[in-house]
C-alpha cells in the first residue's frame, strides 16, 4: 500500500463534516465580503458579560500601529471554559489524566468538579494577595493541577507565564525576572518516563537567580510525595491553602483586551521574549480553530500531547477544547515509556478519537516498526494532527497509513505561538490531503508569500510567509517591550507581519512550510534561538567564541551543531566538550543540548567582522560544495579547517 501525493477527502467523513468543500468554500467568500460579520460570529461562540460591538481596529502600520479585536466586549476565558457548561453538562467529562506510570490508575475530573477546584484555587489566590494583572508563574508537571492553575489565573484576571517543566533554572529565573511574578506555582516533583523532575528544587535554585523579590509566595503542589525544602513563610502547600475554599468564586470582569496570558518564547536575537496574548479575540480563536481543524463532535474524545508549557498546550490542551466541551486526555508521561507501544494503548484505553502530535514523535516511533502500533487496535481513531516543525512526507505516509490505517485524515497545523491558535492547516472534511504540505489557510487568514525585498509572489512559487492582516488570536505585544514587538515583527516587511518561516506554493495553492529563515532552530517541534545556546557557551571560562547552527536530523528534525573558538593555550578535550554540553544545559535546559560540539580554530567572518553562519549552516549540513559567494571571507582559510574537520561528522 502506497500513499498517493494527494489524498482525496473520504466521501464518508465529509458527509457528516463540520464543514465539506462547499462550506468551507462559501465560509472563504464570505470571509472575503464580509469579514467583519464572519468576526462577529467568531465572537458569538464565547460567553460575554457584555456582548462586544466594536469587532476589530487594526493598523500594521509601525506610526499609527494597534491591533484590537472585540474591544468593548467584557468576559473572564474560566467562564466561557467553564460556568457555561454546568447546566447542560456539568457531569461530563472534561480530563482524563493519565499519569506517567501505566500502573497508576487514570484519573477522570468532570467539567463540574474541574470548576469548583479552580474556584478554591481562584479564592486562595485572592487569599495570598494575588490581584488582578498580577504575574503568576506556574512550573507544573502535566496534570490537572496545570489546567487548574491556568483557569485559576483567568478566573480572577491575574496573567500567568507557563514555563515547561523540563526548563532549567536559570530559564526560569530569567522568565519570573522578566515579569517581575508575585507567585510562583509548582510541585515537589514531575515524572517523565519513570524519572522524577527535582521541579521544587529548580524553582529554588531560580529564585536564588532572579535577582528580584517580586516572589511573594511559592504555591507547591504535593505530587509525587518526595521530601522537599519548604522555606517558611514564602512556600505554601497547595492543598493547605485551598481546603475550605468555597467551590464558588467570582469571576474578574475582563475587558477582551486585557492580557490572559504570557508566554515566553525564543527569537533570533537575545532573551526570550514574553509573547502576550489577551482575552477575547484569543479565546475565540483557540476555539473556532479547535472545532473546525479537528471537525469536533459531542462524542470525540480529543488527546494532545503537548505539554501545557508550550502553546500548543495553551490553545489546544486548555483554552480551545475546555471552550468547546470536550473531553480530553491529559497525559504526564511520554512516548516511549514503559515501551513504544504507551500512545497505542492509551488511545485504545480511552477510545481517543482525534490524536494530536508533533512529527518528532512521530519520526522516533516510526524507527521502532509496526509492530508496536499493531498491537494496539486504534480502532476509534479518526482524525490525526501534526504540529510545531514541518512534517516529511515519509512520517506523513506513516502516520497515515500504520497509524490511521488509512482512514484518517491528518491535519498539519501550520502556527506559531505568536500567532495563538491555527492559521494554515487542512479542513479534514474539505479538501484533500497533501503528505507534508499544511494545505491552505484557514478562512479569512491572508497569507501571502515574499521576496527578500517584500514583493509579493504570485501563483507558484517560493519566498517569505507573512500574514497581510490581523486575525483575532494574534499576539499583542512583547510583554514590557512594545517596541521589540514591532521591530521584531513589522519592520523586515513594512505593513506585513512577518512569520520568520519560508514556505513555498504549489499550482494548487497549497503552502509548504520549508522552516525558519532567521536564526531560530527548531529541535524536535522546540523553538530555541541560537543567540541563547551561544551565550551559554561563551559564558564558560575557556570559551572565546561560539556559533550555534542547525543542519537535518532524522528524528530532530534539526540537530544543533556547536562551533566552539577555545581561549588560546586550551587544549581541547572530551572532558571539555562534555563540560559545554553540561553549560548548556543548565543554563537553558535538555532541550537546548547540543548534538555535536565542533572545536573552530577561527569562524568565518566578513570583513567587518560579521559571522557569516551560512557557511557555518552548509558545513554542518555536510554540503561544503556549496558554500556560495565566499568571496567576502576575512581569512577564507578558516574555512577549509572546518570543512576538513567537519567530515568527521557526515
Ligand atoms: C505551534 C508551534 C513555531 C514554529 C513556526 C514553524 C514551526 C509549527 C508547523 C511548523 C511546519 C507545521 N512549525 N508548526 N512548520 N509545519 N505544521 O509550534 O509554535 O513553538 O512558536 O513554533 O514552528 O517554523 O514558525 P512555536
Amino acid at each position: 500500500m502506497s500513499t498517493p501525493e494527494t489524498v482525496p477527502v473520504d466521501p464518508a467523513f465529509a458527509a457528516r463534516a463540520r464543514l465539506d468543500a462547499d462550506g468551507a468554500a462559501r465560509l472563504r467568500e464570505r470571509a472575503a465580503r464580509d469579514p467583519d460579520g464572519v468576526w462577529r460570529e467568531l465572537a458569538g461562540r464565547l460567553e460575554w458579560m457584555r456582548a462586544p460591538t466594536e469587532i476589530r481596529d487594526v493598523s500594521f502600520d509601525r506610526d499609527d500601529f494597534r491591533i484590537r479585536w472585540y474591544a468593548d466586549g467584557e468576559l473572564n476565558a474560566s467562564v466561557s471554559c467553564l460556568d457555561r457548561h454546568l447546566d447542560a453538562r456539568g457531569d461530563r467529562t472534561a480530563l482524563i489524566v493519565e499519569p506517567d506510570d501505566p500502573a497508576g490508575e487514570a484519573q477522570r475530573i468532570s467539567y463540574r468538579e474541574l470548576h469548583a477546584r479552580v474556584c478554591r484555587l481562584g479564592n486562595a489566590l485572592r487569599n495570598l494577595g494575588v490581584r488582578r494583572g498580577d504575574r503568576v508563574t506556574i512550573y507544573l508537571p502535566m496534570t490537572a493541577d496545570a489546567v487548574v492553575a491556568m483557569l485559576a489565573c483567568a478566573r480572577i484576571g491575574a496573567v500567568h507565564s507557563v514555563v515547561f517543566g523540563g526548563f532549567a533554572p536559570q530559564s526560569i529565573a530569567d522568565r519570573i525576572a522578566d515579569c517581575r511574578s508575585k507567585l510562583v506555582i509548582t510541585a515537589d516533583e514531575g515524572c517523565r518516563g519513570g524519572r522524577r523532575v527535582p521541579l521544587k528544587a529548580n524553582v529554588d535554585a531560580a529564585l536564588k537567580l532572579a535577582g528580584t523579590n517580586s516572589v511573594e509566595t511559592v504555591l507547591v503542589v504535593r505530587h509525587t510525595g518526595a521530601g522537599i525544602d519548604m522555606q517558611m513563610p514564602r512556600d505554601r502547600w497547595m492543598h493547605a491553602v485551598v481546603d475550605g475554599q468555597p467551590d464558588v468564586c467570582e469571576p474578574e470582569r475582563m475587558n477582551a483586551e486585557d492580557p490572559l496570558f504570557i508566554l515566553y518564547t525564543s527569537g533570533s536575537t537575545g532573551k526570550p521574549k514574553g509573547v502576550l496574548h489577551t482575552t477575547g479575540g484569543y479565546l475565540a480563536w483557540a476555539a473556532w480553530t479547535h472545532e473546525q481543524v479537528f471537525d469536533l463532535r459531542e462524542d470525540d474524545v480529543y488527546w494532545c500531547t503537548a505539554d501545557v508549557g508550550w502553546i500548543t498546550g495553551h490553545s489546544y490542551v486548555v483554552y480551545g477544547p475546555l471552550a468547546n466541551g470536550a473531553t480530553q486526555v491529559v497525559f504526564e508521561g511520554v512516548p516511549n515509556y514503559p515501551d513504544v507501544s504507551r500512545f497505542w494503548n492509551v488511545v485504545d484505553r480511552h477510545r481517543v478519537t482525534i490524536f494530536y502530535t508533533a512529527p518528532t514523535a512521530i519520526r522516533a516511533l516510526m524507527r521502532e516498526g509496526e509492530a508496536p502500533v499493531k498491537r494496539a487496535s486504534r480502532a476509534s481513531l479518526r482524525v490525526l494532527g501534526s504540529v510545531g516543525e514541518p512534517i516529511n512526507p515519509e512520517a506523513w505516509r506513516w502516520y497515515y497509513e500504520v497509524v490511521g490505517d488509512s482512514r484518517c485524515p491528518i491535519v498539519d497545523t501550520w502556527w506559531q505561538t505568536e500567532t495563538g491558535g491555527i492559521l494554515i492547516s487542512p479542513l479534514p472534511g474539505a479538501g484533500p490531503l497533501k503528505p507534508g504540505s499544511a494545505t491552505k489557510p484557514l478562512p479569512g487568514i491572508r497569507a501571502a508569500l515574499v521576496d527578500a525585498e517584500g514583493r509579493a509572489v504570485e501563483g507558484e512559487g517560493e519566498g517569505n510567509l507573512v500574514l497581510l492582516d490581523s486575525w483575532p488570536g494574534q499576539m499583542r505585544t512583547v510583554y514590557g517591550d512594545h517596541a521589540r514587538f514591532i521591530e521584531t515583527y513589522f519592520s523586515t516587511y513594512p505593513g506585513m507581519y512577518f512569520t520568520g518561516d519560508g514556505a513555498r506554493r504549489d499550482a494548487d495553492g497549497d503552502y509548504w512550510i520549508t522552516g525558519r529563515v532567521d536564526d531560530v532552530l527548531n529541535i524536535s517541534g522546540h523553538r530555541i534561538g541560537t543567540a541563547e545556546v551561544e551565550s551559554a557557551l561563551v559564558a564558560h571560562r575557556d570559551v572565546a567564541e561560539a556559533a550555534v547552527v542547525g543542519y537535518p536530523h532524522d528524528i530532530k528534525g534539526q540537530g544543533l551543531h556547536a562551533y566552539v573558538t577555545l581561549k588560546a593555550g586550551v587544549e581541547p578535550t572530551d572532558a571539555l566538550r562534555a563540560e559545554l554540553v553540561q553549560c548548556v544545559r543548565s543554563a537553558i535546559g535538555a532541550i537546548a543540548t547540543p548534538d555535536r560540539i565542533q572545536w573552530a580554530p577561527g569562524l568565518p567572518k566578513t570583513r567587518s567582522g560579521k559571522i557569516m553562519r551560512r557557511i557555518l549552516r552548509k558545513i554542518a549540513e555536510g554540503a561544503a560544495d556549496q558554500l556560495g559567494d565566499t568571496s567576502t571571507l576575512a581569512e577564507p582559510a578558516v574555512v577549509e579547517t572546518l570543512v576538513a574537520d567537519a567530515r568527521a561528522w557526515s
